[in-house]
């Protein structure tokens, strides 16, 4: 790479907590080499010192997987601290990607089952700060904390195409420029901006990356033929970061690679073919984490064609990749998207629940159906998938995207942490059992999260600077669900930028309420879509209105919205379990938010918030700029106290945010204004 990108969230500062100590690293394997060589480029930055195991008196770190702790000599000078923490350690293991901490006297220790339990326990201390060395009981043995992922898969997807010439451009529905992976239609010669990706992954606790497109193009394809071998290239980057990839490829591929005249599951030369490939890909990848697939989606070819469900297209896939330890991510993003408009009784909001649902138990057991969170394609605001909560013999993984297709293309800012919090708190059943448990396989098989990643090689791998913390926000979450939105947000702030307090203030007002002002001025009460065709950025109210892709609005001069009802409508609300089923079903109970997902009412219809819905759409339009208008104003005050690269940035992006923002205003309120003829309460103007 010719320029240094930005740290992100691991600047030189943010290594200082343990970057000032004397610290010890025990352990063998790759993950723990690169604890090592983290430890080692703090200590020579800040001043501290790595050391060796018998070294004099007690360091002020220790670093040690289980086996490195018990592979200590009885009698020296770490033996108590490493043998009361393996004791604590053994009284309720954890995964091996787990770790604890304990403090004995001025000794902290990090113990884990592996190397990346260790790597996930640094960067614990270093989101701790200076804490991690203050605070905590300080009796001998001190158990300061515990911790396990959520989530066991978690995972994000890059739409990269290898191809350089790939009609979506080098990365789809990618706002940060190139491919960090690809280039000139093969993988890049040097990997230094990967590895620096994986640090910042790993860091988070991701473990698993998709390396390239769900939609694979013929070029793309070549990843499992010409381009294996860089794939292994890849690979060995993330996998000294704890991470595995994984790659995408077409259903169709024993007929495009394989010359074959079938794609046909239950042909035994297609399954021969498969089994053939996996071989071929593990005796370069050894460790590949699987494949993920796209089948029947969006031109995407795949079992149907042949008169099959998508239970006898993943399975064909499990049983190739099973002998070698792999995992198939079959994505549930399966709908017509080329319905007739005028067809009133389809409703791409079925889709997925109708063909997957049915198929529940029959997933082997190496096979993941990954679903996107809401039933139509990562709005700003859409109900959880009814998916998730109707397949309890399935393995499930949770689809987000953290790429911001469709809110503000790292042109905005849109913080998202708040929106996947709600999403993966969300209880499908009239109990406490969340979507996050679902996932972490708390009520049947687990099968993780994964997020359509933001990054390419823009100098601030997302484009507007603030996206940075989506990417920061997504790791944390898989870590653990319950965080809170803010406190994430403040952990990215501070190790971003140090601790200023009025910047941290700043950033969070700017931020914080940020995916709600999004949903202000764009597209109202749960509706969605409006957007641009195509590229899907700025208004367009009936771009897709009158098209195949199923996702209207149905406003006329009396009212908007889709009815979903049992009762009336398209069935959807039926999908849900109860309560939810009930809830969404009534006007009177569905929540205001997602009212025009669920019900066409008139304009005059008065929601809970007391306000009519044509009313809510000119005060939350009016009320969005305002809110960026603010954004704008505070991100100048702050300027000054941002390195200027980021000030310069940001205050680009903020201005095309606001004019975006106002274009969103004038066309919605005007659109609405102009059907229903309701002048606006307030007396503003429209057009
Ligand atoms: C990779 C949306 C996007 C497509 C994307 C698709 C998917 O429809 O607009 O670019 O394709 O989702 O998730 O497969």
């Amino acid at each position: 790479m010719d320029t240094e990108p930005h740290p992100c969230w691991l600047p030189e500062h943010a290594l200082a907590p343990v970057g000032r100590r004397a610290v010890v690293v025990l352990g063998t394997g790759a993950v723990v080499d690169t604890v090592r060589a983290e430890v080692d480029a703090a200590v020579r930055a800040h001043g501290g010192v790595l050391s060796e195991a018998d070294g004099s008196g007690l360091p002020d770190l220790v670093l040690a997987t289980v086996d490195g702790a018990r592979d200590q000599p009885a009698g020296g000078p770490l033996a108590e601290p490493l043998r009361t923490a393996v004791s604590r350690y053994e009284e309720a293991p954890l995964v091996t990607e787990g770790f604890l901490v304990t403090r004995h006297g001025d000794t902290t220790v990090v113990l884990a089952g592996g190397g990346p339990g260790l790597l996930y326990g640094l960067h614990h201390l270093l989101r701790l700060g200076h804490r991690a060395f203050e605070d905590g009981p300080a009796e001998a043995g001190g158990l300061v904390t515990r911790q396990e992922p959520a989530q066991p898969i978690r995972m994000l997807d890059h739409w990269d195409n290898l191809a350089a010439d790939s009609p979506m451009g080098p990365v789809e529905r990618g706002y940060a420029g190139a491919s960090i992976f690809y280039a000139d239609g093969r993988v890049r010669a040097d990997l230094s901006r990967v590895a620096r990706y994986a640090r910042l992954l790993g860091s988070l606790g991701i473990n698993a990356v998709g390396l390239n497109n769900v939609n694979v193009h013929r070029r793309e394809a070549e990843l499992l033929t010409t381009h294996l071998p860089d794939v292994g290239r890849l690979a060995a980057v993330f996998r000294a970061h704890g991470i595995r990839v994984w790659l995408s490829v077409s259903y169709g591929s024993p007929v495009t690679l394989g010359g074959l005249d079938t794609a046909d599951p239950m042909d035994p030369r297609v399954q021969q073919w498969w089994r053939d490939t996996a071989e071929r890909v593990y005796s370069v990848v050894g460790d590949l984490g699987g494949f993920v697939v796209k089948a029947d989606s969006e031109g995407q070819p795949g079992p149907f064609a042949y008169g099959r469900d998508h239970a006898d297209g993943a399975n064909l896939l499990g049983r190739a990749l099973a002998p070698h330890g792999g995992t198939v991510f079959w994505r549930a993003f399966v709908y017509d998207h080329r319905q007739d408009w005028r067809d009133r009784s389809t409703d791409r909001a079925r889709a997925a629940y109708d063909h997957f649902a049915p198929l529940d138990g029959r997933f082997d057991d190496n096979v993941v159906v990954q679903v996107k969170y809401g039933p139509i394609d990562f709005q700003v605001r859409e109900p959880v998938s009814p998916v998730i909560a109707a397949m309890p013999r399935t393995r499930l993984a949770v689809e987000l995207q953290v790429t911001q297709e469709y809110t503000g293309q790292q042109q905005h800012v849109c913080y998202l942490v708040p929106q996947w919090r709600e999403l993966l708190g969300f209880r499908p059943w009239d109990d406490d059992r969340t979507v996050s448990d679902v996932a972490a396989g708390a009520t049947g098989p687990a099968g993780g999260i994964a997020a359509v990643s933001n990054v390419g090689d823009d100098p601030f791998w997302t484009g507007h600077p603030l996206a940075q913390a989506n990417l920061y926000g997504y790791g944390r979450l898989t870590w653990d669900p319950t965080l809170a939105a803010e406190d994430v947000l403040d952990e990215w702030i501070g190790l971003t930028f140090g601790d200023d307090p009025e910047l941290r203030r700043g950033l969070h007002e700017i931020m914080d309420g940020s995916w709600l002002t999004y949903e202000r001025y764009t597209s109202p009460l749960g509706i969605g879509f409006m957007v641009k065709p195509n590229h899907h950025y700025g208004p367009d109210i009936d771009g897709y209105e009158y098209s195949p892709w199923g996702t209207y609005h149905f406003a006329d001069r009396d009212g908007i919205g889709v009815d979903r009802t049992v009762a009336t409508g398209t069935g959807y609300a039926g999908q849900y379990p109860e309560p939810w089923r009930s809830v969404y079903e009534s006007v009177d109970t569905c929540p205001d938010e997602l009212l025009l997902f669920f019900h066409h009412v008139p304009y005059g219809h008065v929601l809970h918030s007391g306000t009519t819905v044509v009313q809510h759409i000119y005060d939350t339009h009016a009320a969005g700029v305002e809110e960026v208008e603010r954004m704008a104003a505070r991100w100048a005050e702050l300027a000054d106290r941002l390195p200027p690269d980021v000030a310069e940035r940001g205050t680009g992006r903020l201005a095309e945010q606001l004019r975006s923002a106002r274009e969103w205003r004038d066309q919605v309120s005007t659109y609405f204004f102009r059907k229903s003829g309701v002048p606006d309460a307030r007396g503003r103007t429209f057009y």
